[in-house]
């Protein structure tokens, strides 16, 4: 059977030696990226964003059970900004989700931030586009927030989770404007602990600030208590009315275009910036050029086209 094959069926060894072999940029896996794509776009993704300590792990391990006696399927993608790859996550986020490891209809894989030379969220697609094609129902991306890594994951996701704690009111106004902007779900986790109300209101502040028409979405606020599995169904109900949204609002085939056509766009750029890097590097001729512009003999806008002018022929 081929790998394809193997990878629709959901065949998890499959799946894992394809992203080992997408990591190590093998051309036959770059090939077998091509054809998964054309089977991919049925998932839901959700990405999970808030800072170091908030509670995403915890969440996306209390999600994950709650969206299985629902009979759906997930995926996760664990973003790390710290460990290795191959090591897999965290060893807490491990042992955390480790209750998750034989049921069939979950997968978890972590990427590490490190050792992508930055390529991390090409790599992030990529995972993203596998266990689509695993015919997994929900992709969970935990990430930390934007700026942080260079995965803005409200870029991959249908839907975007952000994740406060108490005690965080004051930063609220200092967090990335994007981050807040994208949005469709705030949730406060650690609702047990004190500074709640406060946090709340806040929130709501910020909203109203914004005029809202009638068919778009206001973001919703979710109070969780995710240690304690508390308020999870409430955030899977609010997960699956905004997926229910997007899609009879036409909004997701507007978001998905969108992506595309970035993805599309970045894959140009990087095939160029490639292929003009290789044609550079012959005979030195990158070095003339260099030569001269030090010996003020060119100016670095007509040396550039000339490397272009003769990549284009
Ligand atoms: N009190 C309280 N602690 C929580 C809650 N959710 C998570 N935590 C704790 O917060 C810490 C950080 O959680 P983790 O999921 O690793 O955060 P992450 O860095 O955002 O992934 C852990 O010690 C969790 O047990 C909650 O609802 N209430
Ligand atoms: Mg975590």
């Amino acid at each position: 059977m081929k790998l394809i094959d193997k990878i629709l069926e959901g065949d998890v060894r499959a799946a894992a030696r394809l992203m080992r072999d997408i990591e190590d940029s093998a051309p036959a896996a770059i090939k077998e990226l091509e054809s998964i794509y054309l089977h991919t776009g049925r998932a839901h993704v959700v990405g999970v964003t808030g800072a170091q300590g908030v509670g995403k792990s915890t969440l996306v391990d209390a999600l994950i059970s709650v969206f299985r006696k629902e009979n759906m399927t997930i995926g996760v993608i664990a973003i790390d900004p710290t460990s290795p790859f191959t090591g897999g996550a965290l060893l807490g986020d491990r042992v955390r989700m480790q209750r998750h490891s034989l049921d069939k209809g979950v997968f978890i894989r972590s990427l590490a931030t490190r050792g992508w030379g930055g390529g991390l969220s090409k790599a992030t697609t990529s995972m993203i586009h596998i266990m689509d094609a695993m015919g997994k129902n929900i992709i969970l991306v935990e990430t930390v927030g934007a700026g942080q890594t260079e995965v803005d994951v409200t870029k991959v996701a249908d839907t975007s989770i952000v994740i406060l704690t108490p005690g965080m009111g004051d930063e609220i106004q200092m967090m990335k404007a994007g981050l807040m902007e994208a949005a469709d779900i705030f949730v406060i986790n650690k609702a047990d602990k004190e500074g709640v109300d406060n946090l709340q209101h806040q929130l709501k502040v910020m909203l109203e600030m914004k005029p809202y028409l009638p068919n778009e979405w206001k973001p919703s606020i979710v109070l969780t208590e995710a240690v304690y599995s508390k308020g999870i169904e409430e955030l899977m109900e609010t997960v699956l009315s905004h997926r229910e949204f997007l899609i009879s609002s036409g909004e997701l085939e507007k978001r998905r275009k969108q992506r595309v056509k970035l993805e599309l766009i970045e894959a140009v750029e990087s095939s160029l910036k490639n292929r003009i890097h290789q044609q550079m590097d012959k005979g030195h001729y990158l070095e003339r050029l260099v030569d001269d512009l030090v010996q003020r003999k060119a100016n670095p806008h007509s040396a550039a086209m000339k490397i272009i002018n003769r990549f284009v022929k």
